[in-house]
């Protein structure tokens, strides 16, 4: 089953509200209602966006609830977890009891994700806003956003500090990731490398249920590669998940240049919203987090294609596999000959504008590229939440025939009410987990 060209958009409201609804636990909405019982630290950013087209209030909750597990070091843990649900690996696995950094009373993974919360802030403030000025009629939703943001400016500051700092101990520029779950692209090839030189010496019992949660085991990833990912675990466990110990023993530790463009727009739109409330100290090293990202980003462009890379900083060379990833200029901007280069190649034939797919946007891997799986996970389906960050991102650059092109494609594909996590790019079928919250959640703000 395809979408139609032309959706209706009053039924992929109503049906995206549905889904949030079902998928809300109360002051966390699941990222998913079987697949992923849980809130993930960057769905839950692009949910509370979505969240916010519904209730501002409960869009605040939601980033409140996040907010709440970050760790005194300033980190964000990727998952937080909610009682009594089933998931690997769960909180006996990362054995983040003890950890100090941890606030006590919520159980946490013991690594993050891409920093996308300053993003949904900004755009929370922005739809609160819509709704009336303060003091005025209507204003009520504008001036909790504002009081919320008062709090979690300097709690988001403390977070793109340690990403700028913890996660860049050889001052390289690039945000270091120590597993591939940190990217939010798991599987994707640009890991390959660093993965295939990780030896796993013992293989852990896996208890997935991932792979019976998905109509094909092939959409995820395989159990060697989950071999891997545990290992890593492991290993940051053994050193109680201190940052300086964890950097000298993982056997994964690479410049994700990704992430870092991710950080150079987040430190922005938090230094935006810092300026905006007068908390003048923040602002100022918000941009410098942003300058020496967005650096880092642009000095990771191969001369000769003209696209991103990352850094494998445990071997000291560039990883050039090209991905969606490759793009990120397109995120952070800075260079405006490296921006149009990257543009001509993400919407020409190798990728949005390859003539095989069912819908004009950008795969996570070419379909020429000799390890296109389009069914597989992040090494070559399409995922919605990408689509609208690229495309929030073209907004902010001015670059908005393109952005509309792509919101258009996005809905259409979005049509069939089924909210994948992922699509078939070929075909347009949906994949992984349906009912996927941040896939409803940019749903509704591309329709409000
Ligand atoms: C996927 O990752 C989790 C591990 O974090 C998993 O496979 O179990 C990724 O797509 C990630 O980016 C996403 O945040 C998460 C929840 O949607 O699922």
């Amino acid at each position: 089953t395809t979408a139609p060209l032309d959706p209706d958009l009053d039924a992929l409201g109503r049906a995206a509200r549905r889904v949030l609804a079902r998928n809300d636990l109360g002051t966390m909405v699941a990222a998913a209602p079987r697949l992923y019982p849980h809130q993930w630290s960057w769905d839950a950013a692009f949910i509370s966006v979505g969240l916010a087209r519904v209730s501002v209030p409960r869009a605040l909750t939601e980033l409140r609830s996040l907010l709440a597990a970050q760790w005194s070091t300033g980190m964000i843990p990727h998952i937080v977890f909610s009682p009594g649900t089933s998931y690997f690996p769960g909180p006996d696995v990362w054995g983040t009891d003890g950890v100090g950094a941890k606030p006590a009373g919520v159980q946490t993974s013991g690594i993050c994700q891409p920093p996308v919360h300053a993003i949904a802030l900004a755009r929370i403030l922005r739809i609160a806003a819509e709704q009336g000025e303060e003091g005025e009629e209507g204003g009520e939703a504008l001036a909790e956003a504002r009081a919320f943001a008062a709090d979690a400016v300097p709690r988001l500051a403390a977070w793109h500090r340690w990403l700028s700092t913890a996660r860049d101990p050889d001052g390289q520029g690039l945000v270091q990731v120590h597993h591939g779950w940190e990217s939010g692209m798991d599987n994707a090839p640009r890991w390959d490398a660093a993965y295939e030189a990780i030896r796993v010496r013992q293989e852990q019992q896996l208890r997935r249920h991932d792979t019976a949660l998905v109509s094909d085991v092939s959409e995820r990833p395989s159990d060697s590669e989950y071999q891997r990912y545990l290992h890593l675990v492991a290993q940051m466990r053994s050193v109680g998940y201190d940052d300086r110990r964890v950097a000298e023993i993982v056997d994964f530790r690479v410049g994700d240049v990704f992430m870092t463009a991710i950080l150079a727009v987040a430190a922005e739109e938090l230094a935006a919203v810092g300026r905006d409330l007068g908390l003048e100290k923040e602002v100022a090293d918000q941009m410098d987090i942003a300058a020496r990202a967005r650096a880092a980003v642009l000095a990771s462009v191969a001369p000769d294609s003209g696209l991103c890379r990352d850094w494998d900083a445990r071997v000291g060379a560039w990883t050039g596999a090209e991905s969606l990833a490759s793009f990120s200029v397109l995120l952070c901007g800075g260079d405006a000959d490296a921006y149009a280069r990257q543009r001509t190649v993400l919407t020409g034939p190798r990728w949005a504008g390859h003539p095989g797919l069912r819908y004009a946007l950008p795969p996570t891997l070419s379909p020429d590229d000799p390890g296109f799986q389009p069914r597989t996970y992040w090494r070559g389906p399409v995922w919605p939440v990408m689509n609208w960050l690229f495309w929030w991102a073209l907004e902010r650059h001015g670059d908005h025939a393109l952005a509309d092109r792509w919101r258009a494609q996005g809905l259409a594909q979005l049509g069939d009410l089924a909210f994948g996590e992922y699509y078939e790019p070929l075909t347009g079928e949906p994949l992984g987990s349906h009912e996927q919250s941040w896939t409803a959640a940019i749903a509704l703000d591309w329709i409000a």
